[in-house]
């Protein structure tokens, strides 16, 4: 149990309508109720827990802000002990003072997520449903928004912890058995082990396959927009998301920096990568950025090559090229996932359109016509990004990964799940399972927090913003 009183600003710093500052700890209560008075004199102590109080923030004479003062009675509060929320005015000045002011009275500065921590200490979130809050608080998107709140649920660790108990029944009837040696008696039913097996394999398997998912999810899917000077990349960016971004000029070589920027499309984050144009080019600071163009597509999940189709519309020796270009694309990135966009169609005939895109769809399995100028086409190319990208998992509600440290857990996991597997094939002697059994169980408990070391706390709290 902590015994220091801890205080922070739970809102962001900077001016605003309303800030809360907040305390917990044993003396939260007996702190703010030293440096309050309320309009009805009433004394924060004697209150009940889940109560809001109107009053003045005062030191000795001098009154700092009129403000609401929620109390919280350990142990029905966020972390479990006293809790008091103070909602101020949003000036950084008061907020300051009031801090100030109960740091003199002997609360200590909250450190990062120090709040989440007590609260995972106290037994109020598992580690897993803490982690969730810091993903909580920094989804931006539908799709990332509802992996943090199922987490935040407890979906995917009471999966866990529920397969973690069923595992350590048999690890104890197993370790049972070994005191038992002489007699050679079977207290674990090896039928019914192997098929717990075969489930935890199943929901390991997964729950590892997810991560791929989550982990786009989380981070925005990267689709790189490139292909020649001039054929309208940045115009297209613009049009993506809405807002005038980046440059547009009918000087070829205008984008030489890699553009980025994210948007949230059918509730799933896209980053778009505007780069420079790729071509020969003597110019130095160009050619830097060309290089930087190649490095992108190596980042990216997807691929949108743009092409001129005026230019295309001209004659063979311009498609030719266009179709050398593609190859080359699709040679060096094998993996990624490929859009050919038509640009301009607003210029051409239907005829050319046809003729263009025939040709095209023979290297390239979806081509896009659109005019990034005038949005035409704009939304199927929106459409198809998304189709792109296998949401299926997210759509049907199932458990999703996005947190590299339970990735990490339950690849460890599964490995000494195979283990046991093999063991059970090939009867390997009761001590020697046992001892995968128990390492499986470790990194089952990895996950919920069941087995923790400060390293590891140290690390996931760090990454909260104060204050939560
Ligand atoms: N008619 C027509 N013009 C377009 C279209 N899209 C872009 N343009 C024009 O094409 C020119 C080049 O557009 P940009 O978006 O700057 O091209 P870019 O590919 O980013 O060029 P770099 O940055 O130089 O590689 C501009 O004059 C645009 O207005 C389109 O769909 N139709
Ligand atoms: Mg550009």
């Amino acid at each position: 149990m902590h015994n220091d009183t801890i205080v922070a600003l739970a809102t962001p710093s900077g001016s605003g309508a309303i800030a809360v500052i907040r305390l917990s700890g044993k003396e939260a209560i007996a702190i703010a109720s030293k440096c309050f008075k309320s309009v009805s004199n009433k004394d924060l102590e004697q209150q009940a827990t889940h109560t809001i109080h109107l009053g003045h923030i005062m030191e000795d004479h001098r009154t700092i802000d009129q403000v609401l003062v929620s109390i919280f009675k350990d142990p029905n509060s966020y972390t479990g002990e006293n809790v008091v929320e103070i909602s101020c005015h949003g000036s950084s000045y008061i907020q300051q003072e009031i801090i100030q002011l109960f740091l003199r009275q002997g609360c200590r500065m909250a450190t990062a997520g120090e709040f989440t921590l007590r609260a995972f200490l106290n037994g109020k979130l598992d580690l897993s449903q803490a982690e969730a809050v810091a993903d909580l608080i920094s989804s931006d998107n539908e799709a990332s928004h509802q992996i943090a709140m199922q987490q935040m649920r407890g979906g995917f660790s009471s999966e866990i912890a529920k397969l973690r108990e069923e595992l350590l029944n048999f690890a104890s009837l197993i370790e049972l058995e070994l005191d038992f040696a002489e007699e050679d008696v079977e207290f674990a039913d090896r039928t019914q082990f192997k098929q717990l097996i075969e489930r935890i394999t199943f929901v390991l398997k997964r729950l590892i396959d997810s991560f791929a998912v989550g982990n786009v999810i989380k981070n925005g899917i990267p689709v790189a927009i490139v292909g020649e000077p001039n054929v309208g990349k940045s115009t297209l960016l613009n049009a993506l998301l809405n807002e005038d971004r980046a440059i547009v000029s009918e000087i070829a070589g205008t984008t030489r920096d890699t553009i980025e920027d994210e948007i949230s499309i059918g509730g799933i984050g896209f980053r778009f990568i505007d780069t420079a144009g790729i071509r020969e080019t003597e110019d130095v600071v160009e050619s830097i950025g060309i290089k930087k163009t190649f490095e992108k597509i190596a980042q990216a999940q997807v691929v949108m090559f743009l092409a001129n189709s005026i230019e295309l519309a001209t004659g063979d020796t311009a498609l030719k090229a266009i179709e050398i270009e593609i190859e080359k694309i699709k040679n060096k990135f094998p993996q990624k996932q490929l859009l050919v966009i038509l640009n301009k169609i607003d210029q051409i005939t239907d005829s050319e359109l046809a003729h263009v895109s025939n040709r095209l769809r023979s290297h390239a399995s979806t081509v896009i016509p659109i005019s990034a100028k005038t949005g035409f086409g704009v939304e199927q190319l929106t459409n198809t990004l998304l189709n792109l990208i296998n949401t299926g998992a997210l759509r049907n509600n199932e458990t999703i990964v996005t947190n590299s440290r339970h990735y990490d857990a339950l690849l460890k996991a599964f490995e000494e799940i195979e283990k046991v597997k093999y063991g059970l094939e090939t009867d390997l002697s009761g001590d020697l399972l046992a001892i995968d059994i128990r390492q499986a169980l470790y990194h089952f408990g990895e996950i919920t927090g069941e087995i923790t070391n400060d390293d590891l706390l140290g690390n996931i709290f760090a990454n909260f913003c104060i204050g939560k």
